[in-house]
């Protein structure tokens, strides 16, 4: 248990699966109340009773679609007293999909992917920084990933949502630097959770492939990163954090074994 954590709340998208999850986990066991949002609730309800059973956490599921700003304030203004003053956010429900250049690109993919992962993220944000303004106290943590620091053709799309993650997490940096509040991105390399699946709409040989012969990270990894983070003295924000497997030294160099 980390004392730094003591009685805090995090509200922790994309939930119900990879990164988000592994979040969640990390965060309960270290006794935060965890508010788990995402769509498919089922899954959310059936980790909230795992993670009660296994550590008497206390967990909130809630079906929250990050694109649907009414939805999000209902939920979010309706919440449980024990769960309403949001310490830690974690930004993370987000997805890519297909893998396509431009000139044949799909509308439907694009607001999919720009709608979720820079919308969404602005939505969600928008509705609980006043809070944190308010208390004095909060700390947003935005999952950006190596595809906001380079972009890998037919993956553009994807690519500019991620650059545009890591352009808000510098901005609200500095609208928030008058405030206790602190903000960071952590940047992911190749993890493998459904991501690739969903990428690749079930697909799951083609989702396979950027795993192939190397040791990708876990979520988990991802997971004990964002929670150093949040973990360090107030004074101290990890502003970027960029984190790759061993294997990957960016989206075009990846060690396979042969
Ligand atoms: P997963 O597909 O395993 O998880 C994605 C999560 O996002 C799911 O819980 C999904 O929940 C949620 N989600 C998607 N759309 C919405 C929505 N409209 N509203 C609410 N929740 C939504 O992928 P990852 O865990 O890998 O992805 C998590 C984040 O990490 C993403 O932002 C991704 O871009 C980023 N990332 C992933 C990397 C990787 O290699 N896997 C590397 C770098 C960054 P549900 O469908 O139930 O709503
Ligand atoms: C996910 C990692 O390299 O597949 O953001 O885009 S990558």
């Amino acid at each position: 248990m980390n004392d730094r954590l003591t009685g805090m709340t995090a509200l922790i998208t994309g939930a119900s699966s990879g990164i988000g999850k592994a979040c969640v986990e990390a965060f309960a066991r270290e006794g935060v109340k965890v508010i788990l949002a995402a769509r498919r609730t089922e899954r959310l309800y059936e980790l909230a009773d795992v993670l009660d059973r296994d550590y008497s956490a206390k967990c909130l599921p809630l079906c929250i679609d990050v694109r649907d700003r009414g939805s999000i304030k209902s939920a979010l203004t309706t919440l449980p007293e024990q769960f309403c003053n949001i310490d830690i956010l974690v930004n993370n429900a987000g997805l890519a999909r297909g893998l396509n250049p431009i000139h044949h690109g799909d509308h439907t993919d694009w607001d999919e992917m720009i709608d979720t992962n820079i919308k969404g993220l602005l939505n969600i944000t928008r509705e609980v920084t006043p809070g944190m303004v308010e208390r004095g106290t909060g700390h947003i943590i935005n999952i950006g990933s190596i595809a906001g620091r380079y972009v890998y053709p037919n993956g553009t799309v994807y690519c500019a949502t991620k650059f545009a993650v890591r352009a808000l997490n510098q901005g609200l940096m500095m609208e928030l630097v008058d405030t206790p509040l602190r903000v960071s991105t952590v940047d992911p390399g190749l993890v493998e959770t459904e991501f690739s699946l969903v990428r690749h709409r079930g697909d799951s040989e083609n989702a396979g492939v950027p795993y192939e012969n190397m040791t990708p990270l876990t979520a988990m990894d991802v997971a004990d990163a964002v929670l150093f983070c949040a973990t360090r003295s107030p004074h101290v924000n990890i502003s970027e954090m960029v984190i790759m497997p061993t294997d990957q030294a960016s989206p075009y160099h990846v060690h396979r074994e042969e």
